[in-house]
């Protein structure tokens, strides 16, 4: 919370600099983009024209919810109390369908093609009147039109004269979270499920409105509320009620609710003792469930499906399909229209990685091509954006364009599994929009992946994007308050993929901390540079996130993928990287369309960005850029680690400009981010320095004078531990203190006089909370406790972290110690600390 006299200082600041009126602490969280925050006196101006009286054409929870959402914005933005009118007696500001506008106004000349969710936001006369008018041909496009309305206003834009329509690309745009009944989230860093808790729906469902709230402002008409690895009892009937509970709090806002399914259910929770996709007995409980679930909730979504996926029951039992599968669930859905969406993430596990032929990449394209054309009309085959799984870099699934007579949509992941956690900073929009802008060619004519999707090529019924969304209670919903920009990136791209990743930055960052241009300029550049920055010092060429495959995903793990059934092989040797998937190889470019398989087919036309996904090549191959493999992965961990410090310059600069607890909450982000980049750097550089035998031409890696290793230093109880993979810790080693009481590790500073900033390199794992203290002689200049919640047990490349104790004042001689007391399974362990003469 921010004190009294800190608003007060920070009102000043922000009015000195010309910026809004004092952001409020509160400001920062649930309502995330949608603040509605007071707009400047000379900004209002603008809206003067606004009427002060709205008339609501009809009634239903989602024009209710229109309706007041219209009121709440303009009352808090520009300070108009609007009056509701029955009737347009003046002039007013008008929502309603499109059929009840035109018998409110006759005149008007609706467009002609204004798809279902599609709005028209118009000034016209009715009546006489100048009128604002809000409509489309569905409640729910009324509600979206109330929304795009409101962030013209947040922004500054102006809405008087307007005649505009806006249209989503696709019909279905969903979010997917992945929560547990328990109330975990698989895959989410955002603390515990909004929707469960302990086995049942939380009684208090208050998120979870707010959330059907922030969907709908982005034109996002579906959630799937629990983990694709479903437990059945989702379906069960005595918990059909406590869905019902979620889908009445979701429907004032559009939102269909829809579930996880496994397949066995009919096993699991009736009393068959098949869940064969084509056994008669089979169908007849899918449509028995699927009648009561609609009896409770009329508009139901449908159905996720995971199946023969990582362990998960599937048709593959029965010697059936997914076509199959997905069918027997499908039909029973129809009659109520319902969707289902099959993933297409099925592969085997246990490749055997001995076989060079053997190729993840594949799975997707061999099993559902086949199919095309098999699936009934509402199954949506569900297909992650890339042939392996949300990797940092990946080219586009292949799959996406071998689906004719199919219904397709792709998985994009908001929650940032393997992009940093949101504990780096990494706005994916940048990333989704190479996918969704790539033209596949597919037949050779021009077929980007969002045409696609749109179902727009092969006159489709239905297409969708599918976010992965994860959010959490915590009060910001995605942890780190700059990930938000993800979830709002997702919705406007699922509403219009043509929206360039720069508008979204910049819309994002003026809804969620106002029209201060420096900040607009700063907060934008940062977005579209993330996601950039962190391909940079995680993994090279498109050889994937070279993190631990098997575990957590976070941090470094550079061999984790290699000789398991995973997969995820990057095939690195002493003489080379990277996975031959060309004719020679796995045969995997061979799935795409002629041009595109052309393209990969050869190593000279292949993208350095994706070289490695495609080819194995010598440390020594020369890449478009000029430079070696070998150089390249050294030169973009580097840069990649200085723009990661970057970052907390950039934020920095706009400190009395954005409210001081949100300042404070990314600066300890950012500054954490930046010493894990370079966990990173030094992890992946030093392993192929080790495995290639190639120095780095510019001396960097391996090399660090300012440097001191903490087995290097005088121990007293501290003993020296190895830690593996050894690259995850400088020198291969660090040490540990396995008393209960203090160990202590010191050094003799032997430097020139002066003021130094030290970075003590320690491990904070989430299985204890150790003590540090900092002394210079007798004077202690720091101290803390290493109580972050990093996803690690262990010392290794996912705890590893870094304390700045800055200005620091030393003198040749002096005893520099650090005193760690363990607490729980963690033994204090340190790495080292390097010690750089301060700028300032
Ligand atoms: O990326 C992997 C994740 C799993 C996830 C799976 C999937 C829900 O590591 O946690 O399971 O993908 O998408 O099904």
């Amino acid at each position: 919370m921010i004190r009294r006299m800190e608003i007060g200082i920070l009102g000043v600041l922000l009015l000195v600099s010309g910026g809004l009126e004092p952001l409020r602490a509160e400001d920062t969280g649930g309502d995330a983009w949608l603040r509605y925050a007071p707009l400047e006196t000379a900004v209002r101006e603008k809206y003067k024209s606004i009427p002060a009286s709205m008339v609501v054409l009809g009634d239903s929870p989602v024009l209710r919810t229109a309706q007041s959402e219209m009121t709440r914005g303009l009352r808090r933005m520009i300070g108009r109390r609007l009056t509701d009118a029955k009737s347009i007696q003046e002039r007013a500001i008008v929502l309603g369908r499109l059929a009840a506008i035109r018998d409110a106004a006759p005149g008007l000349a609706p467009p002609a093609t204004l798809a279902a969710d599609g709005f028209w936001l118009v000034t016209a006369q009715v009546r006489g009147f100048d009128c604002l008018i809000v409509t489309s041909s569905t409640e729910r496009g009324v509600l979206y039109g109330v929304f795009a309305l409101l962030s013209k206003v947040a922004r500054g834009e102006m809405i008087a004269p307007i005649n505009q329509v806006q249209q989503p690309a696709a019909t279905l745009r969903w979010v997917d979270q992945w929560d547990n009944l328990n109330g975990t989230i698989e895959r989410g860093y955002a603390g515990a499920s909004i929707f469960f808790e302990k086995g049942s729906v939380r009684a208090d469902l208050t998120r979870v409105g707010e959330y059907a709230r922030l969907l709908a402002s982005i034109g996002v008409n579906g959630c799937t509320i629990n983990n694709v690895n479903a437990d059945p009892r989702i379906i069960d009937d005595s918990f059909l009620p406590q869905l019902a509970r979620i889908a009445d709090v979701f429907r004032p806002w559009g939102v269909q609710l829809a579930v996880s399914v496994d397949l066995s259910s009919p096993e699991a929770l009736g009393n068959l003792d098949s869940f064969d996709p084509l056994d008669p007995r089979v169908a007849a409980w899918w449509r028995t469930k699927v009648d009561k679930i609609y009896q409770q909730i009329p508009d139901f979504g449908g159905f996720v499906v995971k199946a023969d996926s990582e362990g998960r029951p599937g048709p593959s039992s029965y010697g059936r399909t997914p076509a199959d599968a997905a069918n027997v669930i499908a039909l029973a859905l129809r009659l109520h229209r319902g969707v289902l969406f099959y993933r297409a993430f099925v592969y085997d596990h246990h490749l055997d990685w001995r076989n060079s032929k053997n190729d993840r990449a594949r799975a997707a394209y061999d099993i559902f091509h086949p199919l095309d054309g098999r699936f009934d009309d509402n199954v949506i085959v569900q297909i992650k954006y890339g042939p392996i799984d949300f990797q940092a870099r990946e080219p586009v699934s292949p799959l996406l364009g071998g689906l004719e007579k199919t219904n397709e949509g792709i998985e994009l992941q908001i929650t940032q599994e393997y992009t940093g956690q949101q504990r780096h900073l990494c706005f994916l929009p940048t990333m989704w929009k190479e996918i969704l802008d790539f033209d596949l060619h597919v037949n050779g004519e021009r077929t980007p992946v969002k045409a696609l999707l749109a179902g727009k090529v092969f006159h489709r019924p239905a297409g969708a994007l599918v976010g992965v969304a994860n959010v959490g209670m915590s009060s910001n919903w995605l942890g780190h308050p700059l990930a938000v920009a993800n979830l709002y990136g997702f919705g406007r791209l699922a509403w219009d993929p043509n929206l360039s990743a720069e508008v979204i930055a910049e819309e994002w960052t003026r809804l969620t901390f106002g029209n201060d241009d420096v900040v607009v300029k700063t907060v934008t550049a940062m977005l579209l540079a993330s996601w950039h920055v962190y391909e940079g010092y995680t993994g090279p060429l498109g050889a994937q996130t070279l993190t631990d495959i098997l575990g957590s995903h976070y941090g470094p793990g550079i061999d984790s993928s290699e000789r398991n059934g995973w997969g995820q092989w990057h095939r690195a040797d002493h003489q080379g990287i990277g996975m031959d998937r060309t004719a020679t190889g796995t045969g995997f470019a061979g799935q795409y369309p002629r041009a595109i398989r052309d393209l990969y087919e050869t190593v000279q036309t292949t993208p350095d960005e994706l070289l490695l996904f495609f080819h194995h090549v010598p440390y020594t191959y020369r890449l478009h850029s000029g430079k070696s493999v070998i150089q390249h992965v050294y030169d973009s961990h580097y840069e990649g680690a200085e723009q990661a410090a970057e970052f907390v310059r950039q934020w920095q600069s706009i400190e009395h400009r954005v409210p001081n607890e949100l300042y404070k909450n990314v600066l300890t982000r950012l500054e954490y981010q930046a010493g894990h980049a370079i966990v990173w750097r030094d992890a992946i550089c030093n392993w192929f320095l080790r495995t290639s035998g190639i120095p780095d031409e510019r001396g960097r890696v391996g090399n660090h004078p300012e440097r001191i290793e903490a087995e290097a230093m005088q121990l007293k109880g501290y003993t020296v531990m190895e830690v593996t993979p050894w690259e995850n810790a400088s020198g291969g080693t660090g040490v540990e203190c396995a008393k209960a009481s203090a160990c202590t590790a010191s050094f003799r500073f032997d430097r020139a006089a002066r003021t130094y900033e030290m970075d003590v390199q320690y491990f904070d794992q989430n299985n204890g909370e150790s003590k540090f203290r900092v002394f210079v002689g007798n004077r202690q200049v720091d101290d803390w406790v290493a109580n972050d919640r990093l996803p690690a047990t262990r010392p290794g490349g996912d705890s590893s972290t870094r304390r700045r104790i800055s200005g620091l004042a030393l003198r040749p001689g002096d005893e520099i110690r650090i005193e760690g007391i363990p607490g729980g399974e963690e033994r204090a362990p340190l790495d080292y600390i390097e010690l750089r003469a301060s700028t300032e």
